[in-house]
């Protein structure tokens, strides 16, 4: 879809020229421009008070080297990122990814939709996101503690609990965050909040790590729920069988839906019966092996090489929650073909345009990232919240306010699609809810 707004229309090629070679980039920018057209119709002043032009250019970009020895004495050297989109409506906050595929779009991109999903949580967040093209895949636990500490020898620079607070994504769990907290905490003599996703003993949330496949849930139950449905008796396929994607499941389970499938980035399982989650939390946290794996203790299962077949297993909920452009226009109408009701992101950006148009023309519910899985980092937001309180609340707790934000965002997105008479499209909605607070807040303090 082209943008009819010619202003708009001009942003948008200024952005392609200016951060070249960056496709996810250019695509959720695009995606974000599309839906806030009828907002700089009705409101001109986010044009001409510079607030569209300054979103879309990250206020800080750090791009260093990341020194580390092999468990065989070998000199290896990575990348390392963090880019400091958007602060005007709290610090910086977002996750770390570990991944091959990484590199400054990939950060970008993330950084650019984790301003509006941060600031449709409600809470007083800003907008970052980091990583490195390192891959945490077949290294021994020293060898990852080596790069992180490494990694976080750099870091510390620009990072602190009121400046610009990381946590995790792919590749960066709560092994990856310990050994980071223990070097920043070495380097600064500093015991603060500047990491989430922290162990429980050393400052960490309850639920933070059930967040944002939990929130995931919530939300999509929100959205069946208001069309009278609910995930009682629903196939759900989800696919990842990393963190997000195994809390999906529990979730999902709990709600009353019977999991099917899950993935990896080698192939996915089938389990007609109902995915045994013990197994996959054994293979997955607690051997890190491949889902394959699955079938020494389900031997009734089926395991497929290659993770795109899994669309085209029967389904009334999908939850894509593995990596970007996951699903795309052939999967979208394998599953449209086979009934999907809703369908929700735990990852972000895993629909590519062509699917979401696929799945909004045939009135399948549609749930965006932005607002979808934005419960990881709400609870981390919640986590800062007790690290400042020195405090701590229980699980019921934390998960009880969780709830309510996942509430909270539906609606919100729901009633600002409707206001702009785009009714049941949540992608717009979700965009330009979570917009107009954050440029609202960057009219009020002037060009900065
Ligand atoms: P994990 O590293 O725990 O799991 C990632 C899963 O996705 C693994 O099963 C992995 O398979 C699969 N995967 C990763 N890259 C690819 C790829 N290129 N192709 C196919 N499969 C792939 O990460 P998370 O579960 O934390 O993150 C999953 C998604 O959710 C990401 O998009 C992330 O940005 C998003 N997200 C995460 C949040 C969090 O709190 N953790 C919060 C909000 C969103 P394999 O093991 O084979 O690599
Ligand atoms: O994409 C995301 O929202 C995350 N990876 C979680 C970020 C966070 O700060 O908890």
């Amino acid at each position: 879809m082209s943008l009819k707004n010619k202003d708009l229309a001009e942003l948008m090629d200024k952005v392609v020229k200016r951060n070249p070679g960056e496709p996810e980039f250019h695509q959720a920018v695009q995606e974000v421009l599309e839906s806030l057209e009828p907002v700089v119709e009705k409101y001109p002043e986010y044009l001409t008070s510079g607030v569209m032009d300054r979103l879309v250019e990250p206020e800080r970009i750090l791009k260093f080297r990341v020194p580390w020895v092999d468990d065989n004495g070998k000199v290896q050297v990575n990348r390392g990122f963090r880019i400091q989109f958007n602060s005007a409506i709290g610090p910086y906050k977002g996750g770390l990814r570990f991944h091959p595929s990484v590199y400054e779009g990939i950060i970008k991109f993330l950084g650019f939709e984790q301003i509006f999903k941060n600031s449709l949580t409600g809470l007083p967040i800003g907008g970052g996101k980091g990583g490195s093209d390192f891959d945490p895949k077949g290294k021994s636990d020293g060898e990852v503690m080596r790069f992180c500490q490494s990694f976080m020898t750099e870091l510390q620079r620009v990072i602190g609990a009121d400046t610009d607070v990381p946590a995790g994504d792919i590749g960066v769990g709560g092994r990856e965050i310990g050994y980071m907290y223990g070097q920043y905490k070495r380097l600064r003599n500093e015991y603060t909040g500047v990491l989430t996703g922290k162990g429980l003993t050393y400052g960490g949330s309850l639920a933070r790590t059930e967040a944002t496949g939990y929130g995931l849930c919530y939300f999509t139950e929100e959205m069946l729920q208001d069309k009278g449905d609910s995930f009682k008796g629903k196939t759900v396929v989800i696919s990842g069988s990393g963190n997000v994607a195994i809390y999906a499941t529990q979730k999902a389970t709990q709600l009353g839906g019977k999991v099917v499938a899950l993935s990896d980035s080698n192939g996915y399982i089938h389990d007609p019966e109902g995915i045994d989650l013990d197994a996959v939390k054994q293979i997955k946290e607690v051997e890190r092996k491949r889902i394959k794996e699955y079938l020494n203790y389900r031997p009734n299962a089926t395991y497929t090489e290659g993770c795109k077949g899994i669309w085209t297993i029967p389904c009334d909920v999908a939850l894509p929650c593995a990596t970007q452009n996951e699903l795309d226009e052939a999967s979208a109408k394998a599953l449209v073909a086979n009934g999907v009701k809703a369908v929700a992101e735990g990852a972000n950006m895993p629909s590519t345009p062509e699917a979401i148009e696929v799945f909004q023309s045939n009135g399948v519910l549609f749930g965006p990232a932005k607002a979808a899985n934005a419960g990881g980092v709400a609870t981390s937001a919640l986590e800062m919240t007790q690290n400042s309180m020195r405090l701590s609340w229980t699980f019921e707790e934390v998960d009880q306010k969780l709830h309510d934000i996942m509430k909270g965002i539906y609606k919100n997105a729901r009633d600002a699609a409707k206001e702009f008479g785009m009714e049941d499209n949540f992608v717009a909605g979700a965009n330009i809810a979570g917009f107009l607070k954050v440029a609202d807040a960057m009219k009020a303090q002037g060009v900065v």
